[in-house]
């Protein structure tokens, strides 16, 4: 297992250290199905260097990783993702990258324990790889906004096309991503923190 952030230890970077400005941290969990972009997510926009637990794909898997459209993959998460965010001075997100494969979600108890909310990343080109993981996330009550990650061949459908494909409530929120971009990874989370918000501040 690759624990990156830990391959040399020489002591906290300025960046690691926690701005003393910051008086409240949020945790979020990003969920998906396999290979829809969230170890990329994480990484793009944390300001720690993210801890990750990428394990090449093998043999092994053909036949029980279903990599149908991402053949290209390499390797996979088979624990979680780990990084950190300031949304404001006061502001930190704890952010926590869920396994896509399914064998792994045993995992999801642990990572989604004091979580105030999720973003579900999905790809158009494999849509089905969320269905279960929006069912999931629905049965635990857990708010979530969904970001559409772009990938250049996948198809473009119309907003509420995808909401019905998904079966998503008007309400949630759906966004269109470049899970490599660190702005747009950021501008996710802040529909997710806005959204959170609004679901706190009891209606007039
Ligand atoms: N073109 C494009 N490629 C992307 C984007 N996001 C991720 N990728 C690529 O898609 C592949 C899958 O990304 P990962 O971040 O490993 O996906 P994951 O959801 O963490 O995968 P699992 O943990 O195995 O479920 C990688 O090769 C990324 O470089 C995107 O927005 N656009
Ligand atoms: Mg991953």
């Amino acid at each position: 297992m690759d624990f990156r952030s830990s391959d040399t230890i020489t002591g906290p970077r300025s960046e690691d250290v926690l701005p003393t400005t910051a008086t409240a941290a949020v945790k979020v969990v990003i969920v998906g199905g396999f290979g829809v972009g969230k170890t990329t997510l994480v990484g793009s926009v944390s300001e720690i260097r993210p801890l990750t637990t990428e394990e090449t794909m093998t043999q092994a898997g053909v036949g029980v990783d279903d990599n149908a459209g991402v053949e290209s993959k390499t390797s996979t998460t088979v624990a979680m993702d780990f990084g950190r965010i300031s949304l404001s001075e006061e502001l930190i997100l704890y952010l926590f990258g869920t396994p896509g494969q399914e064998r792994f979600w045993f995992l999801w108890n642990g990572l989604f324990e004091g979580a105030l909310g999720a973003v579900v990343l999905i790809d158009t080109r494999r849509l089905e790889v969320s269905f279960d993981v929006i069912g999931r996330l629905e049965e635990r009550g857990v708010p979530f906004v969904v970001a559409v990650n772009t990938f250049p061949d996948a198809p473009h459908h119309p907003v509420q096309a995808l909401r019905t494909a998904l079966d998503l409530p008007d309400e949630v929120p759906m966004i269109d991503c470049d899970a490599r971009q660190r702005v747009s990874s950021r501008d996710v989370l802040l529909t997710l923190m806005q959204y959170l918000h609004s679901l706190a501040v009891p209606l007039a």
